[in-house]
């Protein structure tokens, strides 16, 4: 935990946005109360098998009830802004209408007055991964005639309701997740598996109707709410195992633009998906003998439409790998092996409770240059960082290790390379369901005992040094 010779000390830029993350699904329990519509991950954690210690969500964290509580602990970390996620199902119970369930708008109407009372600005994902079932009976994200208009007007319908306190919107929590593990490999809801060709059918309609919901809000409301409206989207770094090896440069930079450039290239690049995406695509389906690319293509009015669709960048990083150029076989065709890379972590990295997340803090430094330097000076607000174990211990000086060089090298981005972050939110405020591996890892500034009905929380070390990172904007020199 000592500083070290390459310590970074200073501040982050004023009215930088000192943030705290959750999702619904995996915070507010409360199911099927009041009126709420069942959502795949309702679906999905009830399958037998499913969910690695054969959990559910159906009580999580209690936050339905607990959001007061909730609250004084977003205030006893000082942050400005509190990042969770509506339920769709909440508000729309069949993912469609003009009428929301009224007792869903009470409840998150409830939850921002209590917030802005509180000092604290609610930040606001639409949809993180908890599509209303009824919408996946007919196709979810495969299905753009379906799917594109109901989030549509499910945007709509939060602008509507919320959007007088509400300023900050996220459309789609990492759309790269849910076309890749709910579409791909079927290790999230609603647990399809279509690695080379759902996968980019999920991907097509997650931009078409961000793009949507943006222009929903540029249009109707912007004028009268004047909010912002952005994307989240989240990266594994890259960097090339042998940086002497031009190969392995230029498989980095091309796994990069698969896992980022996917979704970024369409709304901040040129309105469309990376070249070497659609080269790469094109050649293995041809390979595999097919008349047309797995990768559905744009047309000219839907580029247009996408471009310039978010308007900030909304990030969401927790490791990095070494990538090498390794051409992959054609014949069992996904997301991955259509990239031609070979991944591996560095054994001096430290671990986590999660087998993919390896702490490497320089890692974030080169990311939020390789976003500049391809998408220019678009505003980063780093939307999710942090890292787990599996015990949930209050001595957590593991995560104060992770935040602590994690943020020095965003401050190092910052004052050193003239990259422009404007706000930094960690994951998460609580312990809380981690999807597919349940309650086993724990992300949370504040423990959770789950085996306690009230749910009590419990602040760990890391939550008083957030507190003080924030208290001081940044890192002051020990002499000073
Ligand atoms: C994010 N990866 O998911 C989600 O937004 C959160 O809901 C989740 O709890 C958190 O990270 C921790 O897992 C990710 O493999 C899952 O790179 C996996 C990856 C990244 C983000």
């Amino acid at each position: 935990l000592d500083d070290g010779p390459d310590f970074h000390y200073g501040q982050f830029p004023n009215g930088f946005f000192w943030s705290v993350a959750t999702s619904a699904y995996q915070i507010e329990g409360g199911w099927n109360e009041d009126g709420k519509g069942m959502s795949i991950w309702d679906t999905f954690s009830h399958v037998p098998g499913r969910i690695e210690d054969g959990t559910t969500g159906d009580m999580a964290c209690d936050s339905y009830h607990k959001y007061k509580e909730d609250v004084q602990m977003i205030k006893a970390l000082g942050v400005k802004h509190y990042r969770f996620s509506l339920s769709w199902a909440r508000i729309l119970p069949f993912g469609i209408g003009i009428e929301p369930n009224a007792k869903g708008i009470e409840y998150y109407s409830n939850l921002i007055n209590e917030l802005i009372a509180n000092g604290i600005q609610p930040a606001v994902t639409l949809y993180h991964w908890d599509l209303p079932q009824s919408l996946e009976d007919r196709g979810g994200w495969l299905n753009e005639s379906i799917i594109v208009p109901a989030f549509a007007n499910y945007a709509r319908t939060c602008y509507k309701a919320f959007g007088d306190r509400v300023k900050f919107w996220i459309t789609l929590n990492e759309p790269f997740i849910t076309a890749n593990a709910g579409y791909g490999r079927g290790k999230k809801a609603p647990g399809l598996t279509g690695e080379g060709d759902l996968v980019y059918i999920a991907g097509h309609n997650l931009l078409k109707a961000h793009a949507q919901a943006y222009r929903i809000y540029q249009r109707e409301f912007q004028s009268t709410q004047k909010g912002f409206v952005g994307i989240t989207l989240n990266i594994v770094y890259k960097e090339p195992l042998n940086p002497d090896n031009p190969l392995d440069v230029e498989a980095a930079e091309r796994a990069m633009q698969f896992d980022m450039g996917w979704f970024a290239n369409p709304i901040y690049g040129d309105g469309d998906y990376p070249e070497v995406m659609k080269k790469q695509v094109a050649m293995k389906s041809q390979q595999q003998g097919l008349y047309q690319s797995r990768l559905p293509e744009f047309t000219d009015a839907e580029k247009k439409n996408i471009k310039g669709t978010s308007d900030f960048f909304g990030l969401n990083t927790y490791t990095t790998r070494r990538v090498e150029h390794f051409v992959q076989p054609f014949d069992k065709p996904s997301f991955s092996r259509d990239q031609d890379v070979r991944e591996q972590t560095d054994p001096s990295w430290p671990r986590s409770g999660s087998p993919w997340l390896l702490a490497y803090p320089e890692g974030m430094r080169g990311l939020l240059n390789w976003v500049k330097n391809h998408y220019g000076m678009v505003p980063i607000y780093v939307t999710e960082n942090g890292i787990s174990d599996r015990n949930g211990t209050l001595e957590d000086y593991h995560r104060i290790y992770y935040y602590k060089f994690y943020l020095n090298n965003i401050l190092k981005a910052i004052n050193m390379d003239g990259v422009r972050v404007i706000g930094y939110t960690a994951w998460s405020l609580m312990d809380n369901y981690e999807w597919e591996k349940g309650y086993l890892e724990r992300f949370g500034l504040y423990h959770v005992d789950f085996t306690d009905p009230s749910r009590p929380r419990t602040p760990k070390a890391s939550a008083k040094y957030y507190a003080e990172i924030i208290a001081n904007n940044g890192f002051p020199s020990p002499t000073s």
